[in-house]
């Protein structure tokens, strides 16, 4: 009863604060004046509760914070959120509806930039010291249309007014070669659940000009001043677009740097001991440049000496790798500093000549024979923490990629399996599995994810209601993702069929090609009559880089099998493929939930962790996937029975690229399956409705270098895929697959994840 009458008067002091900031009775209010009105109450709460800062603080250094849209997510963690629907409600108000107006901020490309979202989430909720510094990018990644088949991008702004964003006065003179610029602190409140509340700084450039951007996402890339920070990545196929690559991450840590020395001089810092007041964390090697600026004020403008310096960042600075992919290494020319940052230059040259004199072995020095510039290499030498993102990556990093520097540092090693935060992935994206989950359960797991292992029992397994129950939550998301898609990409999809979902950026070692050529094969065999018992919906939801050529043909390709098996009517009541368009984190919450199988099908070794599988593990799919990054340790975790694993081990890929021996075409010849999938890119229907150019740059592609090796796992990948697909007509058995991949997705809480860096690399005060 006391709680009752608690949540009446909350209730009412509340309706008054949403009345005041709306500044009108709420049933006269707009949708959009609701979302104004909520987000300055939001501030106003959040301000509130900022916990005393400790002594020693973190700053996670990140080019992407993928946060996604806001609302919601901070009335859930202020704990406010059923009392504000109930509000809302009550005068004739939609929550759902007025989260429609927010603009989502697609600050990141993918994993790595949702992650630090995730973490800013689970800092905060562990009631950690630690903000986040970024760039305020005017626009987010591209937004994605398709026309003829093909992705068109198009700028993605979602800077309105009002804003989750609030200036601040904090501004500080960056200096490039030639010309210096004024920049300025923005922050974005970041609530904890039921705890403190951290900052995101994202800083900004007085002088940014959105007029300069031309004919889609182009823009004059040589005017510094004006497009410092208008775009997430600008586009680096040319020259200009790398050395601007330079100007921002520059920018990015050398506001990073300066923030940080005040901050802990202002708490009695004598810059000796600044590994007392601060840790960094470098995500990935895009903010590896705060190493020698670092080194760089200390010496210049604060008096230490160049070894003290360097001793003091080295024992501040961590570094998480989250890619063993070649080509995504950054080395960088020494040309680009000296254009865009030569007061960095005597700084690397003093940390390689150090290297140099202690190491004969030249894979590991700093400015390579080729006179790049090996970032990764600047945080192994000079920070104390290498880590690596799941179980698998880490130790291909130390056996494979980085093996010299393992030899040379094997203390600083260390592994971090990612994780998600369960406020965004369960809580608010699917409160149907919420609410029967707490009915099993108990609430216990919203504050602890491991209590999720409650329902690994057989009080629930062998329950044939319970299991229902699940089915039941599971086909209602399918439902409320078929109505979303129908209203806003006018996609019907049948909800009584399988939902197959891969979802993830496009790239040919993720295999997008892979899961196409079985929906060839498939379409093959029903046209040949052979029709599968419970119709099939795959899903696809991806955005390629706009200069990824391959990897726009696979666009190409599945967008034309998914016109050619719409207009199909043999096909199209057994078989329907769907790209969705724009693939986003909004989106993500809405495909997740409804997903059966969850393809996370890459090349073995070459996914660090993904987050993508957990999100949908935690919601009940079933992983079909390859022993890769984090699918590993879902496979440990839920045994053979509840995951389908197919595919070559990283150990046999990684022996093959050593042979370099892989010929495609051996396998296409081989195997007529295979062959008949493969000659369908380039055949007759296809070429109706589909580019030729394109289609033949695939199918080439594919047949003479397949360099992500497709071929050799394509027969046990349908095999496996039949096999889920025919496992799913046992709907208990299904269900009960599903319930033990819930039951252990705990692990994958990002609060563990934050907590084992906390315990092994920040060593804050909770
Ligand atoms: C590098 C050089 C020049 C320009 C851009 C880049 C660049 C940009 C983005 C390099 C890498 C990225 C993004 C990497 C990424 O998202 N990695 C993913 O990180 C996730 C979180 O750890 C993992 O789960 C994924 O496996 C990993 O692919």
């Amino acid at each position: 009863m006391m709680t009752m009458i608690n949540h009446l008067n909350d209730k009412t002091k509340l309706e008054q604060k949403l009345t005041a900031a709306c500044k009108k009775p709420l049933a006269q209010c707009s949708c959009h004046e609701i979302y104004a009105g909520l987000l300055s109450l939001v501030q106003d709460l959040a301000g509130e509760r900022r916990s005393p800062a400790g002594k020693k603080k973190l700053y996670y250094i990140s080019a992407e914070f993928l946060i996604g849209k806001l609302l919601s997510n901070n009335l859930i963690n202020l704990g406010i959120y059923d009392q504000v629907r109930e509000i809302l409600a009550g005068s004739g108000h939609n929550l759902s509806a007025v989260e429609e107006m927010e603009p989502e901020p697609s600050l990141g490309n993918g994993g790595l930039g949702r992650l630090a979202a995730c973490f800013l989430d689970s800092i905060a909720t562990l009631g950690l010291n630690g903000d986040g510094v970024g760039l305020n990018y005017h626009f987010g990644l591209f937004k994605q249309l398709f026309a003829d088949n093909k992705q068109e991008e198009e700028p993605n702004p979602w800077l309105e007014t009002p804003s989750w964003l609030t200036k601040t006065d904090k501004t500080y003179t960056i200096s490039y070669k030639g010309f210096t610029l004024t920049s300025r602190m923005y922050d974005i409140a970041v609530t904890g659940y039921n705890n403190r509340t951290n900052k995101l700084h994202l800083f900004d450039v007085e002088t940014v000009d959105e007029t300069v951007v031309e004919d889609g996402i182009s823009f004059d890339k040589t005017d510094i001043q004006k497009n410092l920070t208008l775009f997430l990545y600008p586009d680096d196929s040319d020259r200009a677009g790398r050395v601007l690559r330079i100007y921002q991450q520059y920018f990015m840590v050398a506001n990073a740097a300066r923030l940080i020395l005040e901050e802990a001089a202002a708490k009695g810092c004598n810059y000796y001991d600044l590994p007392d007041y601060a840790v960094i964390q470098i995500n990935d090697t895009h903010p590896t440049m705060v190493i020698p600026e670092l080194i760089r004020l200390l010496t210049c403008e604060h008096g230490l000496e160049m070894d003290d310096a360097i001793d003091v960042v080295r024992r501040t600075c961590a570094y998480t790798n989250h890619t063993i992919l070649a080509e995504a290494l950054e080395t960088w020319p020494m040309d680009f500093f000296k254009e865009a940052v030569p007061q960095l230059i005597p700084i690397m040259e003093i940390l390689d000549d150090k290297v140099r004199r202690r190491c004969e072995d030249p894979s590991v020095y700093i400015i390579g024979n080729d006179d790049r510039v090996h970032m990764a290499h600047i945080d192994i030498h000079y920070g104390f923490s290498v880590n690596g993102v799941a179980a698998l990556h880490t130790e291909i990093l130390k056996e494979t990629e980085l093996s010299h520097f393992y030899k040379l540092y094997p203390q600083k090693f260390n592994n971090k399996t990612n994780g998600i935060t369960f406020r965004r992935w369960l809580l608010h994206s699917n409160p149907r599995l919420t609410a029967y989950i707490e009915n099993l359960i108990g609430d216990g797991f919203k504050e602890n994810a491991d209590c999720l292992k409650a329902l690994n029992d057989n009080r629930f397994l062998k329950n044939i209601k319970v299991l229902h129950g699940l089915l039941a939550v599971k086909e209602a998301c399918k439902q409320d993702l078929a109505v979303y898609l129908k209203e806003t990409q006018g996609i019907e999809i049948d909800t009584n069929s399988i939902f197959d979902i891969q979802v993830k950026r496009l790239h040919e070692y993720k295999r997008q090609q892979l899961n196409a050529l079985y929906l060839i094969r498939k379409y093959q065999e029903i046209k040949a009559g052979h029709r599968p018992t419970t119709s099939i919906t795959a899903i696809f939801g991806a955005k390629a880089a706009p200069a990824y050529t391959i990897a726009k043909d696979i666009i190409h390709l599945i967008l034309c099998l998914q016109q050619i098996i719409d207009r199909d009517p043999e096909v199209s009541p057994y078989l329907k493929v769907v790209m969705v368009s724009n693939y986003n984190v909004t989106l993500a919450e809405k495909l997740i939930p409804a997903c059966d199988i969850s393809e996370q099908i890459s090349l073995a070794s070459k996914e660090a962790s993904g987050t993508g599988n957990m999100k949908f593990m935690l919601n009940g799919a079933v992983t079909l996937g390859t022993d890769d990054g984090a699918n590993v340790e879902i496979h440990e975790l839920v045994g053979d029975e509840n995951i389908y694993v197919f595919g070559d081990s990283s150990e046999t890929v990684i022996q093959r690229y050593k042979d370099g021996d892989y010929c495609a075409r051996d396998y296409y010849e081989k195997d007529g399956n295979l062959k008949n999938a493969v000659d369908f890119i380039v055949g007759e229907e296809m070429q109706e409705v589909g580019d030729l150019e394109n289609l033949e740059r695939l199918y080439n592609e594919l047949l003479t270098k397949d360099w992500f090796m497709t071929f050799p796992d394509f027969e046990d990948y349908c095999r496996t895929k039949e096999q889920a697909l025919a496992d799913y007509e046992n709907r208990t058995g299904w269900a009960r697959k599903m319930l033990v991949n819930i039951s252990q997705a705990g692990y994958f809480s990002s609060d563990r994840t934050i907590g084992e860096y906390n315990r092994d690399i920040w060593k804050l005060e909770a």
